[in-house]
């Protein structure tokens, strides 16, 4: 199946705004693909496809979760905002018949991050951040450092997320925090050289 019937497939899963921000994060994640070596094709994949389920109710994301053979920890669970990265990739797999680990992976991953995070995890996740319809207190600084440095722009998202988070007092998920505390493991490497 090609880009384009998948962006149709989608397209009827979701109000027009969501729409128009998926086409936007996968217009990013191509320029970001390109910028840092990253698999185009699957960037622009991931992107179209990243949101999927964000508005498929809660029964239906179950079903695609369990269909999918995944194990939601307790905190996931609990996390209705995580649900639509899961079931997404879920989706992805057992509806569209997607088999490529980056391309699942990207999805699952693009609102928590991970340690470990591939190039294409990165691109997603970032271009989320960066896409033409946000805007947010800070978007502009966010899209000056995701120009400069892809792994300080990964650095930028998770710290805001987990600022965000702890400023409302709710759960913030393992993977989070084991991308973050990768990502300022790595930075505190880089000064010491
Ligand atoms: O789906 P989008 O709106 O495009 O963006 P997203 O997938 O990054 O979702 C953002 C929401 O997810 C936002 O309300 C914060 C929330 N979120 C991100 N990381 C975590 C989280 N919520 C919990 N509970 N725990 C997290 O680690
Ligand atoms: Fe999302
Ligand atoms: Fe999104």
């Amino acid at each position: 199946m090609g880009f384009k019937l998948y962006e149709d497939i989608i397209s009827k899963r979701m109000k027009t705004a969501r729409f128009k921000h998926s086409k936007n994060v996968a217009k990013e994640a191509v320029r970001l693909a390109l910028k840092y070596g990253a698999d185009a094709e699957k960037a622009e994949l991931a992107g179209i496809l990243h949101d999927a389920t964000k508005e498929t109710d809660a029964e239906e994301q179950m079903e695609l979760i369990r269909k999918a053979g995944i194990e939601l920890s307790e905190l996931e669970r609990e996390s209705p905002k995580l649900w639509h990265a899961i079931s997404g990739s879920a989706y992805v797999q057992v509806v569209l018949g997607i088999e490529d680990k980056e391309v699942i992976d990207a999805i699952r991953y693009h609102t928590t991050g991970r340690a470990g995070m591939t190039l294409l995890d990165k691109v997603i996740f970032v271009a989320d951040f960066t896409s033409a319809d946000r805007d947010y207190d800070g978007v502009d600084k966010m899209r000056k450092i995701a120009d400069k440095n892809l792994d300080d722009a990964v650095m930028e998202g998770m710290s805001f997320t987990i600022a965000e988070l702890a400023g409302r007092k709710v759960t913030i998920a393992p993977d989070t925090f084991a991308g973050y505390n990768e990502m300022a493991a790595l930075r505190a490497k880089n000064k010491n050289k």
